[in-house]
């Protein structure tokens, strides 16, 4: 259980309440109350204080205390419970272990996954993407762009790349590249993934609903079938404050 003192004490002094800015006030509380989570001050699952007790604290309207939250709640760090109050949400803990599609990782913690399609077409590959799928630059890729969500939570952004003679129609997926590909028997059984901290341009940050230079992971996976053939390339961004990538280490 947090405490309310630390997480309050933290809160006022993150958010420069005593300072004299141009920054809006509910900004500032909002960016205390991030810094706050992002410290720990208040763990993940534990409510806020109500609305009234917050506002007393710090000193400010609860309509402020109000826009801050709001503002949380549509970046996904916080979630309102009618009649229970506003929680810490938790990150989607993945483990680097399984290979996993985004479909079945999200059914399997209760979640629906729906897909933004941005791009499904055929074309040919850059250099990196020939590399990555040992093919050669006269080879046509099917390429699939997408912003994936989790309960209408924007979560990554994937863009997968296929050869053509794995995936001949790009349309012919629906919501799930394994679903599809395992009725093709192309379902890839090993795959190498490369995780590296990146911040989202303008355009990406914007697709996932936060600030522009917010950061993110961003992953490459390479996919291969069971005769080591490369299935896919990927490239996706995955929100920074949604997921947590876990992986067991033994001696
Ligand atoms: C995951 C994979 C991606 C794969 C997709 C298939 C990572 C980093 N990436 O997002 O390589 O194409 O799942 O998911 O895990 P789907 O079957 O739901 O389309």
């Amino acid at each position: 259980m947090s405490d309310p003192t630390t997480l309050i004490s933290l809160l006022r002094e993150e958010a420069n309440l005593d300072v004299k800015s141009a920054t809006p006030l509910y900004l500032r509380v909002q960016r205390g109350l991030e810094q706050a989570i992002e410290a720990g001050a208040i763990a993940v699952h534990d409510a806020l204080p109500a609305e009234r007790e917050l506002a007393n604290a710090l000193g400010v309207s609860r309509v402020t205390v109000r826009n801050a939250v709001r503002a949380l709640v549509e970046k996904g760090m916080l979630v309102q419970r009618h009649g229970a109050g506003t929680f810490v949400a938790s990150r989607v803990e993945q483990p680097l272990k399984q290979l996993t599609g985004f479909t079945q990782d999200m059914t399997e913690r209760g979640m629906t996954s729906t897909v933004q399609w941005l791009d499904r077409s055929i074309g040919l590959p850059a250099p990196e993407e020939c590399e990555a799928l040992g093919i050669d630059s006269t080879m046509a890729v099917s390429r699939l762009y997408r912003l994936r969500l989790a309960d209408n939570k924007p979560m990554c952004i994937e863009h997968a790349v296929l050869p053509i003679h794995h995936l001949d129609d790009p349309m012919a997926v629906e919501t799930s590249l394994y679903d599809h590909l395992e009725r093709q028997k192309r379902r890839p059984v090993r795959a190498i993934q490369k995780l590296s901290a990146r911040l989202l341009d303008i355009s990406h940050a914007h697709l996932l609903g936060v600030p522009t230079g917010s950061p993110c992971l961003y992953i490459e996976r390479c996919s291969f079938l069971p005769n080591d053939e490369p299935v896919e390339f990927v490239r996706s961004y995955y929100r920074g404050d949604s997921y947590e990538f876990v992986a067991e280490l033994q001696l």
